[in-house]
């Protein structure tokens, strides 16, 4: 049976203080609220990972995740932050790939591949986005492009490395912009993606595969969103950044 996961991407969001505060109601609400098998990893800026892990610990039921690392371990690569550090301090996770990274920094499959390597020799599970443009869906091969994101990132590993990986479909078109994906488009892709993953490391691998949507994901969609059969939780933008919502999001799951 593969993992639920409900992962929150809080982005560049929050001073220290309101950080502080969000993480310790998260983790009493998932203590107290919690009952099911889903794991939930909260994803604040790098900045504030160390002093998380002691509330994360505490809470028992929730990881830490990093939303991005760099892909070489160390080196003169000013204002970055490697994976081997990440997991210096108890990081779990790391997102790789989110839209955002590959818009604004310009990072290419190429570049990605090569931090998924390095999360995973360091020990963090990779969570890997993908997903495309407004344009390509309305206009072209949607879904032979973010398959494409898939071999071109992630194809090169072992079985074995690549049990230890999370993707995350996240249609560009449905970021920042209000629009979720209908419960259908979401399956339909999920979907391919699992047949794609069964083509190149077999059917029990796919099967075991958590595929996260994300998205504009929110309390009123999740349920939806997560009822579909290969859709086995969320990565959560705005939506993590309310601790009510964001535990609604976590129960939808369940
Ligand atoms: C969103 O929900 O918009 C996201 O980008 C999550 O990563």
């Amino acid at each position: 049976m593969r993992k639920k996961i409900v992962a929150g991407n809080w982005k560049m969001n929050k001073t220290a203080e309101e950080a502080k505060a969000l993480l310790s109601e998260v983790i009493n609400m998932v203590k107290d609220e919690v009952t099911g098998d889903v794991e939930v990893v909260l994803c604040p800026p790098a900045l504030y990972l160390a002093s998380a892990r002691q509330y994360v610990t505490a809470g028992g039921k929730v990881s830490l995740g990093a939303q991005n690392c760099h892909e070489k371990a160390s080196g003169a690569y000013t204002g970055e932050i490697s994976a081997p550090m990440l997991q210096s301090i108890g990081v779990d996770y790391v997102i790789i790939g989110h839209s955002e990274r590959r818009q604004y920094f310009e990072e290419t499959n190429e570049q990605l591949a090569e931090k998924v390597n390095s999360a995973l020799e360091s020990g963090l599970k990779p969570i890997f986005c993908c997903g495309e443009s407004r344009d390509l869906r309305e206009n072209g091969d949607y879904i032979g492009f973010v398959k494409d994101q898939i071999t071109e990132g992630l194809f090169h590993l072992s079985s074995e490395s690549f049990a230890n990986v999370v993707i995350a479909y996240e249609p560009i078109w449905a970021i920042g912009t209000g629009l979720t994906a209908s419960s259908g488009q979401a399956q339909d892709m999920h979907f391919e993606l699992r047949q794609h993953i069964a083509g190149q490391y077999g059917d029990s691998v796919a099967q075991d595969t958590t595929i996260l949507y994300g998205g504009s994901a929110n309390a009123q969609n999740a349920a939806e969103l997560f009822s579909q059969p290969d859709v086995d939780g969320g990565l959560i933008g705005g939506a993590s950044l309310k601790a009510r919502d964001f535990l609604t999001v976590v129960k939808a799951a369940q």
